[in-house]
């Protein structure tokens, strides 16, 4: 039986930003957007969100939710640093630390370097240390397997410690709205609740061959986890080769200006992910399946970065335009970055040996 923690910090641009400066503690702040309305909110304050102030949510809501919402722009540069900090006090316990993002990890603990034994308790002696070190609050989720211990350290934020021990990990699955699985996106969900499939019990009630059936491979998946098998192991210094975001559509589209809105809809949602993890790449590849599930990808590389939302938005748009769109109908479009060129922000080895 292993023993994982996942660690994720309370609000964090927007517990940074009041960390650092006193006039914006106690108050509802958004890091990211801005207050003549234009863009999105990266995350809100716990102050702003009692308004419903959340991120990715356009500034012209959030001002309309929250009349005296504060913008503050995000200082990714202190972001990291933090992110590093964390990292250096999850390795005084393992090396074992798979991070999702800079804000939040997976650590095994099934052997911890100072054999302390009990992940609750290592999993307290970290968020002591976050508060002490780096004046900021995380929350924890202690299980057997990732999805449960990612799943459980949201119960109880901010500031939360949740155990779900191994007797009970079933009925936790079997009351779990269907939404929180992993990979459960809106489409999925829908085609799960015509199914009558709302909780993990409900989703237990389909063999795997029927499950497979409906969902492909990711329907064995999901025949797994519900009954508690994630055997994905804790993967230290992953480094992501790309970022990328693909919807399917409930119906395919086949207008080209739905095409155009649904790409700069992704491009928006691809743009937030590689913000989060301060990621930035040079090549940007567009995927289209056809309603006849033929595939293709198109893909272009460029000198620089891309650093820019409209840069993504318009090369994307340019690669679709290059294409023979004329009467093809599109059941996925799918925007990926790659080619970040650069070490992993958690890969401290790797920084070192280019330092010296
Ligand atoms: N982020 C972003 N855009 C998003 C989501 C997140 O830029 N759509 C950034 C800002 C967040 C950080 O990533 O502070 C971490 O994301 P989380 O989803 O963990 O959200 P928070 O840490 O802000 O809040 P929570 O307390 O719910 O974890
Ligand atoms: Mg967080």
């Amino acid at each position: 039986m292993r023993k994982i923690i996942h660690i994720d910090m309370d609000a964090f641009y927007a517990s940074v930003e009041q960390r650092d400066f006193p006039e914006f503690r106690g108050k509802p702040l958004a890091v990211g957007g801005s207050p003549d309305g234009r863009g999105v909110v990266a995350t809100a304050s716990y102050e702003a969100r009692k308004f419903g102030v959340k991120s990715a949510m356009s500034s012209r809501m959030a001002i309309q939710l929250c009349p005296q919402l504060t913008f503050t722009p995000p200082r990714f540069d202190v972001y990291k640093d933090v992110s590093n900090h964390i990292r250096s006090i999850f390795r005084r316990y393992t090396d074992l630390i798979e991070p999702l993002s800079l804000d939040e990890a997976y650590l095994d603990v099934t052997e911890d370097k100072l054999n302390i034994g009990s992940a609750i308790e290592i999993a307290k002696e970290i968020k002591n240390a976050i508060f002490q070190e780096l004046n900021l609050t995380a929350s924890a989720g202690i299980s057997v397997n990732k999805f449960v211990a990612k799943i459980a350290s949201d119960i109880q934020k901010p500031n939360g410690i949740t155990f779900i021990g191994p007797s009970k990990v079933i009925p936790f699955l079997e009351k779990l709205p269907i939404k929180k699985f992993f990979g459960v996106g809106k489409v999925t969900e829908k085609r799960m609740n015509l199914m009558g499939i709302y909780t993990g019990k409900d989703l237990k009630r389909f063999s795997e061959i029927e499950m497979v059936q409906h969902f492909g491979k990711s329907g064995k998946f999901f025949h797994q986890i519900v009954r508690g098998e994630d055997n994905r192991p804790v993967r230290p210094n992953r480094i992501s080769k790309s970022i990328g975001v693909e919807d399917t559509f409930e119906t395919d589209i086949h207008e080209y200006e739905d095409m155009l809105e649904e790409i700069k809809r992704l491009s928006e949602k691809l743009f937030k992910r590689l913000e989060k993890s301060s990621k930035f790449g040079k090549t940007i590849t567009l995927k289209i399946k056809f309603s006849d599930f033929t595939q293709i990808t198109r893909s272009k590389t460029f000198a620089n970065k891309l650093q820019k939302l409209e840069d993504i938005q318009d090369f994307t748009i340019d690669l679709l335009n290059n294409l023979d769109m004329q009467d093809k109908r599109v059941r996925l479009l799918g925007v990926t970055i790659s080619n970040f060129n650069e070490l992993d922000p958690g890969d401290e080895e790797a920084v070192q040996l280019t330092l010296f």
